[in-house]
């Protein structure tokens, strides 16, 4: 499964348990077979304050072991912001990034391994070693991929347009969006490799899948990454996504900022139609979508389910309902 942050962590307890996975990781599962391997993107990771931090890898590792606040959705539940604020008062900057106490320690372990020369997928095999969450987590690529957004600057009298690229975290929580993004860009990506494994497991994959994540900077991020999206488009397995959008809104993040930023309406279809059918150049084989909205996209096949994920039970049916649809009947 391809899948992002917090929304993609969600589907993935969802299709865990549609597998019949148990809530943690026991040994037996850990030393067999993952029956879930998730590509997760690393377009949000950030350097601050000295450290790598990787929000995506985070939230599903915390999702999926447990430590996560289920109210935020991202970062460690009862969490404590003591570092944070005497950071604040050194005038340390960033000020704005919600650094926790707990979530800290995982920013130390992945710093000082990366810094021994181990590989992302290294360091977030180790740290699931105490988090067990069921699935492999593997990012997208080891290398620097970060996306960047493009806003226009605000200027006075008539001189051309400014632009300013900053930090998609920076964008997205110093500004909340608000900042009319022009373009993401994956910094890195001309050099970018798919991480080990990646590539393998979309060959071997049965099914693959599309997690309701944002288009752009999420499953967009992922798919930035040179390799990606030619081994979706070769895998032997079907492709099947489930749409990020209902009744055209987002369901939560700033989906609609960022479709609106590359040209694509915040409609379940043009979603659909942005990825594109397999058979036409795109990715997809199947999309599903909300009960009553629509989407025609030739070459797709698709499926109108429940797709609200209230609880792990909804989720755990879309998620069966994203399989039937790609597994072989
Ligand atoms: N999201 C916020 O809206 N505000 C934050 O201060 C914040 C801090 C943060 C720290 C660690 C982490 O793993 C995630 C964090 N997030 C925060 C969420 C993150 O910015 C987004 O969830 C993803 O990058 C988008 O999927």
């Amino acid at each position: 499964m391809l899948v992002g942050g917090v929304g993609g962590a969600r589907f993935l307890l969802g299709l865990k348990a549609a597998l019949g996975l148990g809530d943690h990781d026991t040994e037996i599962q850990d030393t067999g077979t993952h029956d879930i391997t998730a590509v997760v993107n690393t377009g949000d990771d950030i350097w601050l304050h000295g450290l790598r931090i990787c929000p995506d890898l985070d939230t599903c590792m915390y999702t999926l072991g447990g430590g996560i606040d289920a109210e935020r959705g991202w970062g460690r539940a009862g969490e404590t912001w003591v570092v944070k604020a005497e950071l604040a008062r050194y005038g340390a900057d960033p000020d704005w990034f919600g650094l926790g106490d707990l979530d800290l320690a995982t920013h130390l372990v992945r710093t000082r391994m990366l810094q021994a020369g181990y590989p992302l997928s290294a360091v977030t095999a180790a740290l699931c070693d105490r988090w067990r969450p069921g699935v492999r987590l593997l990012p997208a690529t080891d290398d620097r991929c970060e996306t960047h957004v493009v806003v226009a600057e605000a200027r006075s009298g008539h001189q051309p347009q400014a632009r300013r690229a900053m930090h998609f975290q920076e964008w997205w929580i110093r500004h909340h969006a608000q900042l009319p993004a022009i373009e993401f860009v994956p910094v890195g990506a001309d050099t970018a490799e798919p991480a080990a494994g990646v590539l393998d497991a979309i060959a071997g994959a049965d099914a693959v899948l599309l997690a309701p994540s944002n288009p752009v900077v999420s499953i967009g991020a992922v798919l930035a990454v040179p390799g990606i999206r030619h081994a979706l488009r070769s895998a032997g397995a079907q492709v099947v996504g489930l749409s990020p959008i209902i009744g055209g809104r987002a369901v939560r993040g700033m989906a609609e900022a960022c479709l609106a930023a590359i040209g694509v309406p915040c409609e379940a279809g043009a979603v659909a139609a942005h990825y594109g059918a397999r058979s036409a150049g795109g990715i997809l084989d199947g999309w599903l979508v909300h009960t009553g909205d629509q989407a025609t996209v030739p070459g797709i096949e698709v499926r109108e389910v429940p797709l609200l994920m209230t609880d792990l039970a909804a989720t755990a049916a879309m998620a069966r309902s994203a399989l039937e649809l790609a597994l072989p009947r």
